[in-house]
């Protein structure tokens, strides 16, 4: 059986989401989003950094949420979430796929550490507008393509998972604009769904 480790409020949440939307049975290592859980000796021994997701499938473990939903698509269900190779959708799909930990990440990082992870004298004012400049800016192909589009290629896919995700976490922290009309009510799309529903309790 597959066996996620997952720790609440990050990026593992996506794969709990994609498990839960192709109705694949797993087993959910649940840890604090803590270093006493995620800096343990049995954790870097999954995750060299002790950071999640990071997911096994009897001899295999692999990290990096992006080639865990690749590697779930391609090895065990599709369920109609990556487009064949020679579809029109499959460019924007791996474009928008890959633009999550490429584009908006990096930006959310930065913003959880400015608000979150560091003590308040340590943090940075240029640094933390700086990046919820470069956020927004980001955001805004997202909120472009999605007019006229339920999803980034159309039908719910994989780059949902990544950037749906992305991009709930980017509201989270008040950088989708109210002019971005588009990305909200995507959000809300993304918000409504069970599996997403699930993944967000777990
Ligand atoms: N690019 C990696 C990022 C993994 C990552 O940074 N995960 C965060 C949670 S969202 C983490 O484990 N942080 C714990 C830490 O940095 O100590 C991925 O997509 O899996």
């Amino acid at each position: 059986m597959l066996q996620l480790h997952f720790a609440p409020n990050s990026r593992a949440g996506r794969i709990v989401w994609l498990l839960e939307e192709l109705e694949l049975p797993y087993e959910l290592n649940r840890m604090d989003f803590h270093p006493k859980d995620l800096k343990s000796d049995e954790h870097r021994a999954r995750h060299p950094l002790g950071r999640v997701p990071v997911l096994e499938d009897g001899d295999i473990s692999i990290y990096e949420s992006g080639a865990i939903v690749d590697y779930v698509l391609e090895r065990h269900k599709n369920g109609g979430l990556k487009p064949a190779t020679e579809a029109p959708e499959f460019p924007p799909y791996l474009q928008w796929f890959h633009y999550c930990e490429g584009m908006v990440m990096p930006p959310v990082n930065t913003i959880v550490v400015q608000t979150i992870l560091l003590p308040e004298d340590k943090r940075d004012e240029t640094v933390l507008a700086q990046a919820q400049r470069l956020l927004t800016r980001a955001l805004v192909p997202v909120d472009e393509v999605l007019a006229g589009n339920d999803y980034l290629i159309g039908n719910f896919s994989g780059a949902d998972i990544m950037l749906g995700h992305a991009s709930y976490m980017s509201n989270l922290l008040g950088s989708v604009t109210e002019e971005m009309a588009n990305l909200k009510g995507y959000i809300s799309r993304v918000e409504q769904r069970p599996a997403f529903q699930k993944a967000m309790s777990s």
